[in-house]
Protein backbone atom coordinates (compact mmCIF):
# COMPACT_ATOMS: atom_id res chain seq x y z
CA UNK A 1 0.00 0.00 0.00
CA UNK A 2 1.32 3.69 -0.63
CA UNK A 3 2.49 5.57 1.83
CA UNK A 4 -0.43 8.08 1.42
CA UNK A 5 -2.53 5.62 1.87
CA UNK A 6 -1.72 5.05 5.07
CA UNK A 7 -1.87 8.64 6.37
CA UNK A 8 -4.78 10.09 8.15
CA UNK A 9 -7.95 11.06 6.37
CA UNK A 10 -8.84 14.73 6.48
CA UNK A 11 -12.22 16.15 5.45
CA UNK A 12 -10.83 19.02 4.45
CA UNK A 13 -8.37 17.70 1.90
CA UNK A 14 -10.60 16.08 -0.04
CA UNK A 15 -13.08 19.08 0.07
CA UNK A 16 -9.94 20.74 -1.71
CA UNK A 17 -9.32 18.05 -4.11
CA UNK A 18 -12.44 18.03 -5.51
CA UNK A 19 -12.18 21.50 -5.72
CA UNK A 20 -9.38 21.62 -7.48
CA UNK A 21 -10.57 19.49 -10.33
CA UNK A 22 -13.13 21.57 -11.70
CA UNK A 23 -11.61 24.29 -14.83
CA UNK A 24 -13.13 27.81 -15.18
CA UNK A 25 -14.48 26.67 -18.04
CA UNK A 26 -16.06 23.17 -15.82
CA UNK A 27 -13.67 20.83 -16.99
CA UNK A 28 -13.08 17.79 -14.82
CA UNK A 29 -9.05 17.57 -14.18
CA UNK A 30 -8.83 13.82 -14.01
CA UNK A 31 -5.59 13.84 -11.96
CA UNK A 32 -7.30 15.80 -9.03
CA UNK A 33 -10.58 13.70 -9.08
CA UNK A 34 -8.02 10.71 -8.55
CA UNK A 35 -6.37 12.19 -5.34
CA UNK A 36 -10.30 13.02 -4.26
CA UNK A 37 -10.53 9.62 -4.08
CA UNK A 38 -7.64 8.63 -2.97
CA UNK A 39 -8.12 10.84 -0.04
CA UNK A 40 -11.26 9.31 0.47
CA UNK A 41 -9.50 5.69 0.23
CA UNK A 42 -7.30 6.90 3.62
CA UNK A 43 -10.60 6.76 5.23
CA UNK A 44 -11.87 3.36 4.49
CA UNK A 45 -8.70 2.22 5.73
CA UNK A 46 -8.95 3.62 8.93
CA UNK A 47 -12.69 1.65 9.18
CA UNK A 48 -10.95 -1.32 9.60
CA UNK A 49 -10.74 -4.88 7.64
CA UNK A 50 -14.53 -5.20 6.30
CA UNK A 51 -13.99 -2.00 4.28
CA UNK A 52 -10.87 -3.91 2.95
CA UNK A 53 -12.83 -4.95 -0.43
CA UNK A 54 -14.03 -1.43 -0.76
CA UNK A 55 -11.28 0.09 -0.77
CA UNK A 56 -9.24 -2.24 -2.86
CA UNK A 57 -11.71 -1.68 -5.73
CA UNK A 58 -11.47 1.78 -5.33
CA UNK A 59 -7.30 1.82 -5.26
CA UNK A 60 -7.33 -0.28 -8.24
CA UNK A 61 -9.89 2.48 -10.79
CA UNK A 62 -8.26 5.24 -9.28
CA UNK A 63 -4.48 3.09 -10.84
CA UNK A 64 -6.05 2.33 -13.79
CA UNK A 65 -6.59 6.07 -14.56
CA UNK A 66 -3.17 7.13 -13.39
CA UNK A 67 -1.42 4.48 -15.63
CA UNK A 68 -3.07 6.25 -18.62
CA UNK A 69 -2.38 9.59 -17.30
CA UNK A 70 1.19 9.11 -17.16
CA UNK A 71 0.88 7.00 -20.33
CA UNK A 72 2.22 8.12 -23.91
CA UNK A 73 -1.82 9.06 -24.43
CA UNK A 74 -1.55 10.85 -21.40
CA UNK A 75 -2.48 14.38 -22.44
CA UNK A 76 -5.59 12.45 -23.85
CA UNK A 77 -6.90 11.74 -20.02
CA UNK A 78 -5.78 15.38 -18.68
CA UNK A 79 -9.82 15.65 -18.28
CA UNK A 80 -12.61 13.62 -18.25
CA UNK A 81 -14.42 15.88 -21.03
CA UNK A 82 -10.81 15.17 -23.21
CA UNK A 83 -10.70 11.61 -22.12
CA UNK A 84 -14.46 10.44 -23.28
CA UNK A 85 -13.56 12.10 -26.49
CA UNK A 86 -10.22 10.62 -26.90
CA UNK A 87 -11.46 7.26 -26.44
CA UNK A 88 -14.48 7.59 -28.35
CA UNK A 89 -12.65 8.93 -31.33
CA UNK A 90 -10.30 5.98 -31.22
CA UNK A 91 -13.03 3.14 -30.55
CA UNK A 92 -11.35 2.38 -27.32
CA UNK A 93 -14.93 2.24 -25.53
CA UNK A 94 -17.32 -0.80 -25.58
CA UNK A 95 -20.25 1.48 -26.71
CA UNK A 96 -21.84 -1.82 -28.19
CA UNK A 97 -21.39 -3.63 -24.79
CA UNK A 98 -18.46 -6.03 -26.62
CA UNK A 99 -16.39 -6.41 -23.48
CA UNK A 100 -13.41 -5.72 -25.21
CA UNK A 101 -11.93 -3.19 -22.89
CA UNK A 102 -12.54 -4.05 -19.69
CA UNK A 103 -10.47 -1.50 -18.28
CA UNK A 104 -11.00 1.59 -20.55
CA UNK A 105 -11.16 5.08 -18.99
CA UNK A 106 -14.48 5.68 -19.65
CA UNK A 107 -16.19 2.71 -17.89
CA UNK A 108 -13.38 2.72 -14.81
CA UNK A 109 -14.53 6.37 -14.34
CA UNK A 110 -18.60 5.69 -14.89
CA UNK A 111 -17.97 3.17 -11.42
CA UNK A 112 -16.32 6.07 -9.81
CA UNK A 113 -18.88 8.38 -10.97
CA UNK A 114 -21.70 5.94 -9.73
CA UNK A 115 -20.10 6.27 -6.11
CA UNK A 116 -20.30 9.82 -5.95
CA UNK A 117 -23.96 10.14 -6.14
CA UNK A 118 -23.30 7.61 -3.04
CA UNK A 119 -20.76 9.90 -1.16
CA UNK A 120 -23.06 12.90 -2.00
CA UNK A 121 -26.16 10.99 -0.72
CA UNK A 122 -24.39 9.66 2.08
CA UNK A 123 -22.28 12.90 3.46
CA UNK A 124 -26.07 14.94 2.61
CA UNK A 125 -27.59 12.87 5.24
CA UNK A 126 -24.63 13.22 7.59
CA UNK A 127 -24.91 16.75 7.01
CA UNK A 128 -28.29 17.13 8.23
CA UNK A 129 -28.55 13.70 10.79
CA UNK A 130 -29.39 14.38 14.73
CA UNK A 131 -27.21 12.99 17.40
CA UNK A 132 -29.28 9.43 17.53
CA UNK A 133 -29.21 8.75 13.99
CA UNK A 134 -26.84 5.79 12.60
CA UNK A 135 -24.23 6.09 10.22
CA UNK A 136 -25.33 2.49 9.40
CA UNK A 137 -28.20 3.49 8.30
CA UNK A 138 -27.39 6.46 6.62
CA UNK A 139 -25.13 5.13 4.75
CA UNK A 140 -26.90 2.08 3.77
CA UNK A 141 -30.01 3.99 2.76
CA UNK A 142 -27.91 6.16 0.68
CA UNK A 143 -26.15 3.02 -0.47
CA UNK A 144 -29.61 1.47 -1.78
CA UNK A 145 -30.64 4.86 -3.32
CA UNK A 146 -27.26 4.44 -5.54
CA UNK A 147 -24.75 1.90 -6.03
CA UNK A 148 -26.92 -0.73 -4.70
CA UNK A 149 -28.23 -1.34 -8.25
CA UNK A 150 -25.29 -1.60 -9.42
CA UNK A 151 -23.87 -4.19 -7.54
CA UNK A 152 -24.09 -8.30 -7.67
CA UNK A 153 -25.70 -9.83 -4.65
CA UNK A 154 -22.68 -10.47 -3.10
CA UNK A 155 -21.40 -6.88 -3.16
CA UNK A 156 -24.61 -5.83 -2.01
CA UNK A 157 -24.13 -8.61 1.22
CA UNK A 158 -20.77 -7.61 2.10
CA UNK A 159 -21.34 -4.05 1.67
CA UNK A 160 -24.40 -4.24 3.99
CA UNK A 161 -22.18 -6.27 6.40
CA UNK A 162 -19.36 -3.59 6.65
CA UNK A 163 -21.96 -0.71 7.33
CA UNK A 164 -23.20 -2.31 10.50
CA UNK A 165 -19.25 -1.78 11.72
CA UNK A 166 -18.95 1.87 11.27
CA UNK A 167 -18.25 3.72 14.10
CA UNK A 168 -21.34 6.00 15.70
CA UNK A 169 -22.05 9.57 14.75
CA UNK A 170 -19.87 11.62 17.02
CA UNK A 171 -17.08 8.88 16.67
CA UNK A 172 -17.43 9.17 12.47
CA UNK A 173 -17.31 12.58 12.94
CA UNK A 174 -13.83 12.44 14.97
CA UNK A 175 -12.59 10.25 11.78
CA UNK A 176 -13.50 13.23 9.57
CA UNK A 177 -10.77 15.22 11.23
CA UNK A 178 -11.83 19.09 10.80
CA UNK A 179 -12.59 19.60 14.62
CA UNK A 180 -15.81 19.68 16.49
CA UNK A 181 -19.03 18.44 15.10
CA UNK A 182 -20.01 21.87 14.41
CA UNK A 183 -17.16 22.18 11.90
CA UNK A 184 -17.43 18.82 10.23
CA UNK A 185 -21.62 20.26 9.74
CA UNK A 186 -20.14 23.19 7.82
CA UNK A 187 -17.29 21.72 5.92
CA UNK A 188 -19.67 19.29 4.90
CA UNK A 189 -22.15 21.97 3.76
CA UNK A 190 -19.52 23.26 1.42
CA UNK A 191 -18.12 19.65 0.33
CA UNK A 192 -21.68 17.97 -0.55
CA UNK A 193 -22.90 21.17 -3.12
CA UNK A 194 -19.18 20.66 -4.61
CA UNK A 195 -19.71 16.89 -5.22
CA UNK A 196 -23.24 17.67 -6.63
CA UNK A 197 -21.76 20.00 -9.03
CA UNK A 198 -18.67 17.40 -10.45
CA UNK A 199 -21.48 14.67 -10.07
CA UNK A 200 -23.75 16.61 -12.38
CA UNK A 201 -21.18 17.42 -15.33
CA UNK A 202 -20.27 13.96 -15.31
CA UNK A 203 -23.43 12.41 -15.66
CA UNK A 204 -24.73 15.15 -17.96
CA UNK A 205 -21.73 14.34 -20.56
CA UNK A 206 -21.95 10.40 -20.44
CA UNK A 207 -25.91 10.74 -20.85
CA UNK A 208 -25.20 13.18 -23.90
CA UNK A 209 -22.21 10.21 -25.49
CA UNK A 210 -24.78 7.28 -24.29
CA UNK A 211 -21.89 6.02 -21.69
CA UNK A 212 -24.12 4.61 -19.17
CA UNK A 213 -24.08 1.10 -19.52
CA UNK A 214 -20.32 0.78 -20.38
CA UNK A 215 -19.93 -2.92 -19.35
C1 LIG B 1 -18.02 5.23 5.02
C2 LIG B 1 -18.43 3.93 4.57
C3 LIG B 1 -17.94 3.51 3.28
C4 LIG B 1 -18.89 2.68 2.56
C5 LIG B 1 -18.62 2.57 1.11
C6 LIG B 1 -19.90 2.41 0.34
C7 LIG B 1 -19.72 1.96 -1.02
C8 LIG B 1 -19.93 0.50 -1.15
C9 LIG B 1 -19.30 0.03 -2.40
C10 LIG B 1 -19.09 -1.42 -2.46
C11 LIG B 1 -18.07 -1.70 -3.52
C12 LIG B 1 -17.63 -3.08 -3.49
C13 LIG B 1 -16.40 -3.45 -4.16
C14 LIG B 1 -16.33 -3.59 -5.62
C15 LIG B 1 -17.26 -3.44 -6.45
C16 LIG B 1 -17.09 -3.47 -7.94
O1 LIG B 1 -17.61 -4.68 -8.44
C17 LIG B 1 -17.82 -2.28 -8.50
C18 LIG B 1 -18.02 -2.36 -10.01
O2 LIG B 1 -16.78 -2.40 -10.65
P1 LIG B 1 -16.52 -3.53 -11.76
O3 LIG B 1 -16.66 -4.87 -11.05
O4 LIG B 1 -17.58 -3.34 -12.81
O5 LIG B 1 -15.13 -3.26 -12.26
N1 LIG B 1 -17.09 -1.09 -8.15
C19 LIG B 1 -17.71 0.03 -7.77
O6 LIG B 1 -18.91 0.13 -7.74
C20 LIG B 1 -16.83 1.20 -7.35
C21 LIG B 1 -16.84 1.29 -5.87
C22 LIG B 1 -15.96 2.38 -5.35
C23 LIG B 1 -16.22 2.57 -3.90
C24 LIG B 1 -15.52 3.73 -3.34
C25 LIG B 1 -15.98 3.99 -1.97
C26 LIG B 1 -15.24 5.10 -1.34
C27 LIG B 1 -15.76 5.34 0.00
C28 LIG B 1 -15.36 6.60 0.58
C29 LIG B 1 -15.60 6.63 2.03
C30 LIG B 1 -16.12 7.87 2.54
Amino acid sequence: MADSENQKFCLQEVLESFKSCLSPEKEIYIEHYVSGWRGLVKLLNSLGSLFGFISKDAVSKTQILMNFLKSENGPHYATVQSMVKFELDNELVDVDKKGIYPESGCRTLLRLHRALRWLQLFLERLRTSKEDDKTSVMCRDAYNESLAQHHPWLIRKSAGVAFYSLPVRLAFFEVMNVGTPEQVVDVLGKAVPLLCEVYQITEELYQKHNLHDLP
